[in-house]
Order: C-alpha cells, then sequence, then structure tokens
C-alpha cells in the first residue's frame, strides 16, 4: 500500500458514498416518485473509484447506463446528482436528464449513456482533444461485457491505436449483460480481442480497490506518454438486478449475498487498511455514518424539490454559439 492515508480515506469515503447512494436508490425507487429506469453500480464500486483516483481534473471520463458510480467517483456532487434522478429543477441537467443522462463538464464527467457503445466513439473525440492540448490528460470510457460487443467499441479502439491517441478503455465484466452471462455472450477472450486491436491490457480484481488503482496507474501512464491507447479489463458483480425491478431469476439464489460476504469491496478495503494499522474501524465507521447522513439530506432536499417548468423542454438540446 504506497498511498498516503489520506488517499486511501477519500477512496474509502469515496466508495461508501456510491454503495449507500445505490442502497437508498435501491429502497426509494420501488416508492414510484422516480421516472425512468434505474441501473445501480453496486458492487462495482472499486472499479470506478480506482480508476477515477488516478485522474486530474484535466482528464474525461465518459460512462455508460450504469452511470452514478462513476459520476460520483468523477467528483460529481451527490446532492445535484440525486436532485437529477427524481428530475428536480435545480438537478445536475435540469432535470432533463434523469438517472441514465447524468453529465458534468467541469468535472470532465461527458455524460453517462442510454445508448449501449455509444460512449466509446465520444471519449475518442476528447482522447483527440487531450492529444492536441499537450497536457498529458487523457480520456477514459467505461465499457460493459455486454457492450464490448458492439460495433463502436471496435471503432473506437481502431481509431485510438490508428491515431496513437490518450485513450483509456476501462472493461468491466459484470458477469452480466442484461440477463445474458458473459461467458456465453462473449465469443472468445475478450483480454485477447482487445490485444488483437493492438491495445496493450492490465487486468485487475474490480472488488479490489489497489488492484484497479495500481492497474490504472500503470495503464494511464502508458497513454499519458503518448504510446496510444491502453486498456484495463476489470472482473466484479453488480448487486442488484440489470434494472430497478428485474426479478433476477436468471441468478442463483446465494449468488449476490455469497459475493457480499466473500469478496465486497468496501469489506476488503475495510480489512486491508485496519489490517495495516492505517485507520481504526472506528474511525471508518465515523466516515459512515457522515456519508449516511449525506444521503439522507440529498434525498429529502431531492424529493421536496421544484420540477422544470414545462418551456424549458427544447432548450439546451443544441448548443448555442
Ligand atoms: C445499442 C443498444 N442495444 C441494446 C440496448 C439495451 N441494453 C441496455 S443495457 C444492456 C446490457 C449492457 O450490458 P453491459 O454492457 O454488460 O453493462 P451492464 O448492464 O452489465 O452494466 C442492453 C442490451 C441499449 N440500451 N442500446
Ligand atoms: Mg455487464
Amino acid at each position: 500500500m504506497q498511498q498516503s492515508p489520506d488517499q486511501i480515506r477519500r477512496a474509502y469515503r469515496q466508495m461508501r458514498l456510491i454503495r449507500e447512494f445505490e442502497e437508498r436508490l435501491h429502497i426509494e425507487n420501488p416508492k414510484g416518485e422516480i421516472a425512468g429506469f434505474t441501473h445501480l453500480y453496486s458492487g462495482q464500486e472499486a472499479i470506478a473509484v480506482g480508476v477515477c483516483e488516478t485522474l486530474g481534473d484535466n482528464d474525461y471520463i465518459i460512462s455508460t447506463h450504469r452511470g452514478h458510480g462513476h459520476c460520483l467517483a468523477k467528483g460529481c456532487d451527490p446532492r445535484d446528482m440525486m436532485h437529477e434522478i427524481y428530475g428536480r429543477a435545480d438537478g445536475l441537467c435540469k432535470g432533463r436528464g434523469g438517472s441514465m443522462h447524468i453529465a458534468d463538464l467541469t468535472k470532465g464527467m461527458l455524460g453517462a449513456n442510454g445508448i449501449v457503445g455509444a460512449g466509446q466513439p465520444i471519449a475518442v473525440g476528447a482522447a483527440v482533444a487531450c492529444k492536441a492540448r499537450k497536457d498529458g490528460s487523457i480520456s477514459v470510457s467505461f465499457t460493459g461485457d455486454g457492450a464490448s460487443n458492439q460495433g463502436t467499441v471496435f471503432e473506437a479502439m481502431n481509431m485510438a491505436v490508428v491515431l496513437k491517441l490518450p485513450k483509456l478503455f476501462v472493461f468491466e465484466d459484470n458477469g452480466y449483460s442484461e440477463h445474458t452471462g458473459s461467458s456465453y455472450g462473449i465469443g472468445g477472450d475478450l483480454k485477447t480481442r482487445i490485444e488483437g486491436f493492438g491495445i496493450p491490457v492490465w487486468e485487475a480484481d474490480g472488488f479490489d480497490y489497489f488492484s484497479v488503482y495500481e492497474a490504472t496507474e500503470k495503464a494511464g501512464a502508458h497513454a499519458r506518454a503518448g504510446k496510444g491507447p491502453s486498456a484495463i479489463l476489470a472482473t466484479a458483480t453488480r448487486y442488484f438486478g440489470h434494472f430497478e425491478g428485474d426479478p433476477q431469476n436468471y441468478r442463483a439464489k446465494d449468488e449476490v449475498q455469497n459475493f457480499r460476504d466473500t469478496v465486497d469491496a468496501l469489506k476488503q478495503i475495510r480489512e486491508k487498511v485496519t489490517g495495516a494499522g492505517i485507520f481504526t474501524n472506528e474511525e471508518l465507521d465515523a466516515i459512515d455514518a457522515e456519508v449516511l447522513a449525506l444521503i439522507d439530506d440529498c434525498v429529502e432536499s431531492a424529493r421536496s424539490g421544484p420540477t422544470p417548468d414545462a418551456d424549458v423542454l427544447m432548450s439546451d438540446v443544441y448548443i448555442d454559439y
């Protein structure tokens, strides 16, 4: 563990923030106040945080339909995000994007995206900007195992290699694409497939923050050094259904509980840092309590926030010059 206690504290808090944000949405969603589909990221926290903790303010990320974790990890404000998810006028995107279209350009968060595989070509465009700026910044895309089969992803990988772009492809294999197992849905081996494009791959344990952080540091250094794109392949699981309301009949009854009991990302980081004497359980409990109170505040204020006026429906659709 080469990270400072401050870095580790921040990473732990970020992971706890994502976990509680999502666990609370799981409770609130059935109440019917949140419009549209909600896809929760619980279980995969170590990937978003392990990647984003290596990034700076001028690095870009682009997310997926399962985007809350990526947004929080890149520094989006949880209160503004909760307001957005509830469709409130003071949400991060003025209440018109909702769960699957959260973006915050001030944080380099270029957007979640309801279209599977659509983010990668956008991230290639951002990588062109990074290269032109010559400031050592990189563009990062998150891609699910299902999305890894999309033609847009192949095209993005090829373009990033041809243009030798500072681009990091993060592949998150959470075991499923909707209800189809990744062991069935991915032909051949994903690592070999990515390498076939000429992109070096660093593998990481997606339940282990330190594993993801270290892999991303190496892969990111490759991309920042002007050597062209690189990739992370991280494996974890999602703790909830594909979307909120998914009955998950395709999963074994104890599948998720087994993951929660054994390799859970929060459990692992807690055991590692208390075992190494960096923090006590009481110190981490205090972070947990602070985060829980914050989430209570976010939900309470989002539930009572104003909704947008109908006459702003068509604004911000195209950029004004
Ligand atoms: C182009 C396109 N095809 C299909 C869908 C329907 N769809 C939404 S999520 C999803 C599965 C994505 O799986 P994966 O990339 O593994 O991400 P995960 O849901 O596991 O995070 C599909 C097929 C879509 N939204 N867009
Ligand atoms: Mg998946």
